[in-house]
């Protein structure tokens, strides 16, 4: 098992990595940029070490420096977290070349899943269920025209590089698309660097459902069902839940299976997301697949009673997997609490927090990072804490989280907990009846 892990992340994914490093006697150490001395990462750690300024780009993304960090600490491995490093596969390179245990995925399998094109294409010859498109990236607007008109109307451009819905369009008709064809190849560039697109046919009112999957270094693979994240607002989930309301046991198991099949293909190691589109009749498409730890595995953690950081770890170290799926013996509920004004069109509000009382009793967890007196820095994710709660049913759980909303306090900045509160009490919400569509007819006015 590893000595020393260097944690190459802020916020609470910092915090929620040292907690399981403390419970499995690995010493930690933190990075942090200036903006983040008074971080709570910083005081949990057993050491730390600043890597630069506030900006994103010359600290949590300056590959060197944290290197450096791992080198002069003696870390034996390092652990990204999400966002910033955790799928770049330079950094996951850097770290072989180092000697240094990347927690993550091979630079070659995170190269291999962030181009979507080729990821689809690898799935297709997996033999799981992928959207009908093009084979592969579209040559010039031309052969994208004649497999639209194949595949009919609507239709979905994706840039291969993109992700989070940058660099795609939805097309409706022949006429608009020249137009989508020269403005997504255009954004794409400029995002990615790449403007390789491919087609898909248009999955209408979809559901976001995806697998959580491990893998270990001997090939075996297994499912730890799923998790609804259809509840988001530009492409930014705001609340997660497993299981999925939509999801009965028959579609669980195709799509774990689907899952397996995906990860077996590819011999995943370590912990992964399996995304899928899923429309009303059930039937479910590979999205795209996550190669690292994502904001809403502690539901997954919670239905099924496991630690998924402390499995990452563990299959890291070389330490196989039980090869069991695991099937949810309960439901959970996270709401991300954002830091921006909801009744303000999701405007940032940074700034030092004066109050803080977080909930808690049966049920109830808080992965978060801030505390009273703390100040959130501008220049990062607006995400200051995430609200899990976890009962027999989904409908305990939705009064469950209305009251720990109701019992949270944050004074000094503004918060996404108002509009939380309006969901737990959405009739649509409450039965289940959303799609990712939801959000964009939702009113935080409207009175139930
Ligand atoms: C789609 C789709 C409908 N049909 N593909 C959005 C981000 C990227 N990961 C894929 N996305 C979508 N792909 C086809 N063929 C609808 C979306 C989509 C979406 C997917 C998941 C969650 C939220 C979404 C919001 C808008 C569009």
């Amino acid at each position: 098992m590893f000595k020393k892990i260097l944690i190459a992340n802020r916020g609470e994914i910092a915090l929620r990595v040292i907690r399981t490093c403390k419970e499995m006697g690995i010493a930690t150490v933190a990075v942090y940029s200036t903006a983040d001395q008074d971080s709570l990462h910083v005081k949990f750690a057993d050491e730390a070490v600043c890597i630069g300024p506030p900006s994103s780009t010359l600290s949590y993304l300056n590959m060197p420096n944290i290197i450096a960090a791992a080198e002069i600490t003696n870390a034996d491995a390092i652990h990204p977290g999400y966002g910033f490093l955790s799928e770049n596969a330079r950094f996951s390179e850097m770290c072989r070349d180092h000697g240094i245990k990347f927690i993550g995925a091979s630079p070659e399998m995170i190269e291999g899943m962030g181009d979507k094109s080729n990821a689809k294409a690898t799935m297709i010859a997996a033999g799981v269920p992928c959207v009908p498109g093009s084979e592969g990236l579209l040559k010039d607007v031309k052969e994208g025209k004649k497999i639209a008109k194949n595949i009919g109307y609507p239709v979905m451009l994706k840039a291969t590089a993109g992700g989070g819905g940058r660099g795609m369009r939805l097309i409706w008709k022949d006429e608009d698309f020249d137009e989508a064809w020269s403005s997504a190849r255009t954004e794409s560039k400029a995002a990615f660097g790449n403007d390789g697109m491919y087609l898909e046919k248009f999955v209408e009112e979809p559901r976001h459902i995806e697998i959580q999957i491990a893998g270990d270094q001997y090939g075996k693979v297994c499912h730890l069902s799923e998790r609804d994240c259809s509840i988001q607002r530009r492409h930014q989930k705001l609340i997660e839940e497993a299981p999925s309301p939509f999801a009965d046991e028959e579609l669980r198991n195709k799509m774990g299976e689907a899952a397996i099949k995906a990860g077996e293909a590819i011999n995943y190691e370590g912990v992964g997301t399996v995304e899928f589109l899923v429309d009303k009749y059930k039937n479910f498409y590979f999205m795209e697949m996550n190669v690292r730890i994502q904001v809403e595995h502690p539901v997954t953690e919670e239905i099924i009673n496991f630690d998924l950081i402390k499995e990452q770890i563990k299959i890291a170290a070389g330490h196989p997997i039980s090869g069991q799926n695991y099937l949810p013996q309960k439901h959970s509920i996270e709401c991300r609490i954002n830091a921006e004004d909801p009744f303000n069109d999701f405007r940032p509000s940074p700034g030092k927090i004066d109050v803080l009382h977080k909930p808690g009793g049966h049920g109830v967890r808080v992965d978060t990072h801030i505390y009273a007196g703390y100040t959130i820095p501008p220049h990062y994710d607006s995400m200051v804490a995430k609200l899990i709660v976890s009962a027999q049913t989904r409908e305990e759980c939705i009064l469950k989280m209305e009251r720990a909303l109701s019992e949270f306090v944050v004074e000094g900045i503004k918060t996404t907990i108002p509009l939380h509160l309006k969901l737990m009490r959405d009739p649509d919400f409450k039965a289940g009846n959303f799609t990712t569509k939801f959000m964009e007819t939702f009113d935080i006015n409207k009175i139930n």
